[in-house]
This record gives structure tokens, C-alpha cells and sequence, in this order.
């Protein structure tokens, strides 16, 4: 049993420069806990919105007369229960009251808080049935769509994840060894190329978007023979971001190419015959769950079909789309749903369900850690936190220090 003490809010800053709340929680044990939400560029609709009306300091005023009255001295067992008395405290059903922003923060805040006066890792707070399957990390290499101001290729983000590689250790150095290589490569090749990078520190390019895969598949080729790591490739379309409602069309603005519903689906599935891709995540709009449907059928057995957009961690969206086989593999955005509990339970719903889950990072991010250990206790398949950079390797940081602490590694395989 864990009882608050004292909880504090400041406003700070994500790696864009946007402010966010850094919420600090104090155990009667002497605990301490920290947290900020990160936030997105290519947000969902569905998503939880990130501030009541009134925005930051709103926020910060709701913390200081609702939320530090209600929760001090609260005592708590599982996140669960401290999950519930917040979701109890904002009382929209969404988080609109509180905002994502401070639910996450206060959630993530009173699992370390916790975890810190018990004296054990936060993934065993979260689940004390934990079993250490760590996830592969799965980097983003070349960016482009909103993360590039739209001065990059149309497709968000391009995807390599490490196969075979024994520990978490060799397949992190494996990606960064990877993103260099590109980055020679692009060197090479593109002549407009100036070394610049997206929010996620993924190369920008000039090159047209169906240029960089035979780029990726050089890279890879290069790498393996040095390291003997396999790659799979893919991409995030972030469709939503390029669909148009009033004309149907899904627009390609630096290509200047327009595609209706059928052609963005057998674009999707060329590309994924043409350049060997086996990860696609939100290849169509946000609200198509029967498109995601004849994707799977046609693509889903050897590639992920991943939901971002489509699900936003939401476990009812889940359940609809297990049951409609939208897509085999589902994105996990805590700050999508607004508690850490909601995420842990989206997630096992989609395992439960046969689905491959991914836990995420956003595009603009804070230097906090704690994702790596719900990826841990979910036992995520792919872990999506970019490549490096401070606020990203920040996260593989701490995966490499939990497995160092435990001494042996079991890497999820994917098939
Ligand atoms: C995504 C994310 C992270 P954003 O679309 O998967 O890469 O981007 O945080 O901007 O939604
Ligand atoms: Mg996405």
C-alpha cells in the first residue's frame, strides 16, 4: 500500500519546443515519481484530447484545486486503483476534463512513485508477471509527411526493425549502424541532401518516395554482412494525414499524386510487393476499418498491418477490429488513451486476440523513460521509439540498463 504525500505540476517543454506538464508525486514511504506527456503531430481524431478547454494553464489550475485536494493522501495498491480513482476524479469518460496531458502524467508519476518506495522496477509494479521478453525496436530511418514539414517524401515514415539479433544490446547498435549507413548512402545519391533530420531524427531526402527502398535494402545488405543482423522493412503511411474527406482522395502533396480508396489500397499492397516490406502501419484513413480488412486478407500473412489512427489504444476500437480482422498488429500510445491502466488493457486485448502489439513513442517527446518498461510488462512485440537522439535513446537506454541489470536476454521473435 502506497500513500501520496505531496504532488507537484510544472510546466516544461517536449523535444518540439511545445510545453507539456511535468507532474511529480511524493509517497508517505519516500517514494518519488515523475512524468510528461509527449505529444503528436499526426494525431488521431479519436485520440484523448490533450488539454481542457482553456489549454495549459487551465490545466495547471485544475491540478491545483481539484486534482492536489483529491489525491493527497490517497493510497493505492495496483495502478489499476490509482487509474481508477483518476478516471473517477476527471469524470468525462475521456479524460476531457483533466486532459491527456495530466491524466498520463499523474498515472505514469504514481507508477514510479510506487515502484520506488516498493523498490522494484516499474515494469514489475505494472505487472508483476513480467516476463523479460524484450521487444525489438523498430527505427525510423527516413522520414517525411507532417515529422518533415512536408519537405521530405510523402510517407511518414520509413521502418527497419532487427530480426535475429540475441539481445537488446546488438539489435539497438544494429539500427544506429543502420541509420548511419543511409545517411552515407543518401550522401551519395541525393544531391540536395544536407544531413538534416525530422522530429524523430529520421533522414529528410529529396529523392521521390520509391526511391529510398532500394537505398534501406542496400543499407541493410551492407550491414548484415558486417553484423550478420537481418532486417524487415516497412513504413508508416499515416494515411490520415494525407486524406482528403471532401474529395476521397488520399493526397501525395509532394508527388502531387491523388489516389481514391481502391488505388491507395493496391499502391499499399504494390509497394509491399515491390520493395519487400513486411510492416505497414495506418496504410489507409483512420475510420477504414473494412480497407485494413482487405489489406490483411491480401497482404496479412507475412506482413504486420498495423493500427496507429484506426485504434488509438482505444480497447473497444480493438475488440471491433479483432473481431473484423482490421489488421493483425495494433500501436500503443498511453497518452492516446489517457492512463497507463487503458494502455496495459488495450494491449492485452489485442495479444489476446492474436494480434502483434507495438508500443510507441510520439513524434514530439519528452525525456522520460517510462514507456520502455510498459513495453516490458505488455510484452511488446516491436518497440517504436525512433532511432537516437536524446529523448528517444533515452528509452533504449533504459532497456539496455534493465537488461544489463538482469544479466540474460530473450528477445521476442516475431514468427
Ligand atoms: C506515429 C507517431 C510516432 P505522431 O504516427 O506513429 O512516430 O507520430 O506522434 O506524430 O502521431
Ligand atoms: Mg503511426
Amino acid at each position: 500500500m502506497v500513500k501520496i504525500r505531496r504532488l507537484e505540476s510544472s510546466i516544461i517543454y517536449d523535444s518540439r519546443g511545445r510545453p507539456t506538464i511535468e507532474v511529480r508525486i511524493y509517497t508517505e514511504g519516500g517514494g518519488v515519481g515523475k512524468y510528461a506527456s509527449p505529444s503528436g503531430a499526426s494525431v488521431g481524431t479519436l485520440e484523448a484530447s490533450p488539454y481542457p478547454k482553456g489549454g495549459v494553464q487551465e490545466a495547471l489550475k485544475i491540478f491545483k484545486e481539484r486534482v492536489i485536494p483529491k489525491l493527497t493522501g490517497f493510497t493505492y495498491s495496483t495502478q489499476k486503483e490509482f487509474d481508477e480513482k483518476l478516471f473517477e476524479l476527471d469524470g468525462s469518460g475521456n479524460y476531457s476534463n483533466l486532459g491527456s496531458v495530466l491524466s498520463l502524467g499523474l498515472s505514469f508519476a504514481a507508477a514510479e512513485a510506487a515502484a520506488s518506495e516498493l523498490n522494484i522496477p516499474m515494469y514489475y509494479w505494472l505487472n508483476k508477471d513480467t516476463i523479460l521478453n524484450f521487444p525489438i525496436p523498430l527505427g525510423n530511418i527516413i522520414g517525411g509527411g507532417k515529422h518533415a514539414m512536408g519537405r521530405s517524401i510523402d510517407i511518414q515514415e520509413v521502418l527497419a526493425y532487427p530480426l535475429n539479433a540475441s539481445s537488446y544490446r546488438d539489435a539497438i547498435t544494429a539500427l544506429f549502424t543502420l541509420h548511419k549507413k543511409v545517411g552515407e548512402i543518401l550522401i551519395e545519391k541525393d544531391n540536395f541532401f544536407t544531413a538534416g533530420r525530422n522530429d524523430e531524427g529520421a533522414w529528410v531526402t529529396s529523392l521521390p518516395d520509391e526511391d529510398v527502398f532500394p537505398i534501406m535494402w542496400e543499407a541493410i545488405d551492407l550491414v548484415r554482412r558486417d553484423t550478420g543482423i537481418k532486417f524487415g522493412l516497412g513504413i508508416d503511411m499515416a494515411a490520415s494525414t494525407m486524406w482528403d474527406n471532401e474529395s476521397k482522395l488520399y493526397i501525395y502533396r509532394k508527388n502531387n499524386v491523388y489516389r481514391d480508396r481502391e488505388e491507395q489500397i493496391e499502391y499499399v499492397i504494390e509497394l509491399v510487393k515491390r520493395h519487400n516490406l513486411t510492416y505497414i502501419e495506418d496504410p489507409l484513413h483512420e475510420n477504414d476499418f473494412p480497407g485494413f480488412s482487405i489489406i490483411t486478407k491480401r497482404v496479412g500473412k507475412n506482413v504486420l498491418v498495423t493500427g496507429d489512427d484506426l485504434y488509438v489504444t482505444n480497447t473497444s476500437r480493438i475488440m471491433l477490429g479483432l473481431g473484423e480482422k482490421a489488421g493483425n498488429a495494433v500501436i500503443i500510445k498511453p497518452n492516446q488513451v489517457g492512463d497507463v491502466s487503458k494502455a496495459i488493457e488495450a494491449a492485452s486485448t489485442a495479444k489476446s486476440g492474436g494480434f502483434k502489439i507495438v508500443v510507441s513513442h510520439r513524434s514530439g517527446e519528452t525525456t522520460y523513460p517510462h514507456i520502455s518498461h510498459l513495453a516490458l510488462a505488455v510484452s511488446s512485440d516491436l518497440f517504436k521509439v525512433g532511432v537516437m537522439y536524446g529523448e528517444r535513446i533515452v528509452k533504449h537506454n533504459e532497456l539496455i540498463l534493465i537488461e544489463d541489470r538482469v544479466g540474460k536476454t530473450k528477445m521476442t521473435r516475431l514468427r
